[in-house]
């Protein structure tokens, strides 16, 4: 059942229907897979869609082993500028909502695509960071990793065996972490509901997951401003912006009676 829901301002409409709310509220394993469309209110642009980075940049030489042997200091601006911008942002109330839901379900996890930190910074704990993290840089040799505070400065960063640094992160054509892979698998198998926020959901392995969580059985809840791949899989489909709809969304399910007085003619539907 998708409802097809102009874009929200605040809390105006969100209408659930009873059996998928029911089942939201008596779920105790969750895990919420998010893209690059959960910070885009933080200010730090998506890959795809209008002003989208991919417009601009071309993955395959940026976000590439290949690309990284061909022009290790292009890759090395592209990234010294993407902490730049996100070294500025700050988490929005989607990040913040996530943040608050952990400790309410006996098992949770937060699967993110994005490199971007956001969700620790928000709060967040139990985090899976599917592509790395861009506030970590390893040797391309040895594979040491170094925590980075701020932006790099100088570029390319070389390892003090001598050996490039390379951004800690998981490039196109590269395997996700063994670790990094099951456990994320675990934890969409193993939950009642999984919601989606932020992605376009063309990415993989990280856009199986929700499908994994639904061959299991569980709910799949989606929250982006459109239509995407997984939005014929998804139970519900919620258009409007993260930002705006998940601190609402939440309220309606953890505090009823609260969201009850909130939002009176709402929840009686
Ligand atoms: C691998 C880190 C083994 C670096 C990233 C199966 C089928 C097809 C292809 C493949 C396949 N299996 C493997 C592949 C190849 C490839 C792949 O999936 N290609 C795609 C392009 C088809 N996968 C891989 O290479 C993976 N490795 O599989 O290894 C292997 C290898 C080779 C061949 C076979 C097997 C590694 C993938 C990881 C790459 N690294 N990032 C960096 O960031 O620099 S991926 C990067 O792009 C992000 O991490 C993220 O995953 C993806 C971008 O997607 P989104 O985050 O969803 O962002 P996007 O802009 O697309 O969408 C934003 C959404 O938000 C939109 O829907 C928009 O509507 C919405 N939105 C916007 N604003 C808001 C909003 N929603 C709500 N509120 C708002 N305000």
């Amino acid at each position: 059942m998708r409802l097809k829901m102009p874009c929200i301002t605040g809390s105006d409409r969100l209408s659930i229907p009873e059996g998928i709310l029911d089942k939201l509220r008596r779920a105790r394993r969750a895990s919420v897979l998010t893209g690059a469309g959960i910070s885009a209110e933080s200010g730090i642009p998506t890959f795809r869609g209008a002003g989208g980075i991919w417009e601009k940049y071309d993955f395959t030489k940026l976000a590439t082993p290949e690309g990284f042997k061909e022009d290790p200091r292009l890759v090395w601006e592209w990234y010294q500028l993407r902490q730049r911008e996100m070294k500025k942002a700050k988490p929005n109330p989607a990040h913040e909502t996530i943040a608050g839901m952990e400790d309410h379900f006996d098992e949770f996890a937060v699967l993110t695509q994005n490199i971007d930190g956001m969700h620790r910074r928000a709060g967040s704990r139990k985090i899976i960071e599917l592509h790395g993290n861009i506030w970590r840089m390893r040797c391309s040799r040895d594979g040491t990793v170094i925590d980075l505070g701020d932006p790099v400065e100088e570029i390319p960063p070389v390892c003090q065996c001598g050996s490039l640094m390379r951004p800690d992160v998981v490039w196109f054509g590269e395997q996700l972490p063994h670790d990094v892979l099951d456990s994320a698998s675990q934890a969409a198998s193993r939950s009642d509901v999984m919601f989606v926020v932020g992605t376009s959901a063309v990415v993989y392995p990280a856009a199986a997951l929700p499908i994994l969580t639904k061959n299991r059985g569980g709910l799949v809840i989606e929250v982006n401003i459109e239509k995407t791949e997984l939005s014929a899989y998804a139970d519900l489909s919620l258009f409007g912006r993260a930002g705006e709809l998940m601190p609402v969304l939440w309220s309606l399910i953890a505090q009823p009676e609260r969201f009850m007085t909130e939002h009176p003619i709402i929840a009686k539907r």
